[in-house]
């Protein structure tokens, strides 16, 4: 990995799940050989599921925290807060964030203080409404992206907003003067069922969470 030793100390991998115990394996196994060699830690934050995913965290993740379910934006912030390298990338544990990208992503570090993975095509109507609105104010494409690396001194301390699916992490990042950028990434196929909900369900909570991000950057 050609990342400046200045920046790149070690990394700390944070995932949430809800209900992933079919994927956590292999996630923390891509994950370890992608960065082999390099000081990193992996933490799980679980929202309660159902499904025995932290017994599963528990026995490959250096960390598996579990809690009550808040949604993606807290438990991010949740695990960032428990890290302890300088670096934090943040992917999610359904392997639609291939964790070979990750030295990509954390060499951009060397410029911009944040960097997204953006998918090349954004599936859902919601989601290419907020890239084009709050994620133009960002300077993002997919505003929703939670394959991020990020200089652990940009991640909010406080949150405003009570939303859930990791924007307004950016937003304050942004508001706070830390420069972002980004690097664009073909994503495999999705999986039917996403936890965050069906079609409508989702784009209904995305559109409101880009709405609060709204205000957040504004106000
Ligand atoms: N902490 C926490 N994580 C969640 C929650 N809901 C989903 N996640 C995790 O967030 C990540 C993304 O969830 P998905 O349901 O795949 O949502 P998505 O990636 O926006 O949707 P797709 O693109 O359709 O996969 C996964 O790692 C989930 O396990 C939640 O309520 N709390
Ligand atoms: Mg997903």
């Amino acid at each position: 990995m050609s990342v400046s030793a200045g920046i790149v100390q070690g990394i700390s991998v944070v995932t949430t799940t809800w209900n992933e115990r079919e994927n956590i394996e292999e996630l923390i196994r891509r994950i370890r050989t992608t960065l082999q060699g390099m000081p990193h830690e992996i933490i799980v934050v679980d929202d309660s599921s159902e499904d025995g995913t932290i017994e599963a965290a528990k026995r490959f993740a250096d960390l598996a925290v579990g809690k009550n379910r808040e949604g993606q934006t807290k438990g991010l912030l949740f695990g960032a807060k428990l890290a302890k390298f300088p670096v934090v990338v943040t992917i999610d544990a359904d392997l639609e964030n291939s964790p070979e990208l990750i030295p990509s992503l954390v060499e951009k570090l060397d410029v911009f203080d944040l960097v997204v993975a953006s998918r090349r095509v954004v599936p859902r109507f919601s989601e290419r409404l907020a890239s084009k609105t709050v994620g133009k104010m960002v300077g993002v494409s997919d505003f929703y992206s939670n394959f991020r690396a990020y200089k652990k001194e940009t991640l909010a301390h406080n949150l405003r907003g009570g939303e859930t699916f990791g924007g307004e992490l950016l937003v304050i990042a942004r508001k706070n003067g830390f420069k972002i950028g980004e690097i664009t990434y073909e994503p495999p196929h999705r999986r039917s069922k996403p936890r965050i909900g069906g079609t409508i369900r989702a784009n209904l909570r995305i559109m409101v969470a880009s709405w609060k991000c709204f205000f957040i950057y504004v106000f």
